[in-house]
């Protein structure tokens, strides 16, 4: 599938299907557990990607992990991205425990960091869309609404990319674009 753009004051959200560990940005996201020591999905596959030096800073750094709903930043070790901002949602528990805050948090707290670190361009997974359960079209229309909303204020981001791995969890976000952009 082509990559899908909205320009939202000069700034860039897209949309892409692909693997994030190839993403050429100054930033990607992962969506890690508060352990923050690795895992399956998507966080097992950018640690392959960056070498054992990764987890080694995670360990160095973050000896407690973090909270759901936060994130923190590494380098990016042998990924072509300079920072790993490494997020904690939610896992899904029928939507009466916090989670839609937390998903939001997660994503708002890696665009914080891009602007305390001056990244210019990051990109994100679908967090907490997969092991950890949360609803399609729900974690779809979060994701964009938050990244939007910070789109429309003050930031040092020119751009902000999903990567989608599936043609199906595109098609949630391809969803809540186009309500976004209405
Ligand atoms: N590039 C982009 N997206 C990917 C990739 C990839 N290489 N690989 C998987 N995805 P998940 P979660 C998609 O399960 O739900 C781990 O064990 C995947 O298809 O990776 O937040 C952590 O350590 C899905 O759409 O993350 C935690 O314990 C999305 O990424 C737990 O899983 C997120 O799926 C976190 O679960």
């Amino acid at each position: 599938m082509p990559t899908r753009s909205l320009n939202i004051n000069d700034h860039r959200l897209e949309l892409e299907t692909g693997d994030i560990t190839r993403q050429a940005v100054d930033a990607i996201a992962n969506a890690a557990n508060s352990a923050l020591r690795g895992g399956g999905g998507v966080d097992g596959a950018i640690h392959r990607a960056a070498g054992p030096g990764l987890l080694d800073e995670l360990v160095r750094r973050y000896p407690n992990g973090t909270p759901t709903g936060s994130a923190v930043e590494t380098s990016g070790h042998r990924l072509a991205a300079r920072w790993v901002l490494h997020a904690v949602g939610p896992v899904w528990q029928g939507g009466s425990h916090g989670e839609a805050e937390q998903l939001a948090g997660a994503y708002r707290a890696c665009l914080g960091l891009c602007e305390r670190l001056g990244a210019r361009s990051v990109a994100f997974p679908a967090i907490s869309m997969g092991i950890y359960g949360y609803p399609g079209d729900q974690g779809a229309r979060i994701a964009v609404h938050t990244v939007a909303e910070h789109l429309r204020g003050e930031t040092s981001l020119d751009l902000v990319r999903f990567v989608l791995f599936s043609d199906e969890t595109r098609a949630l976000f391809d969803a809540a674009l186009d309500e976004e952009a209405r």
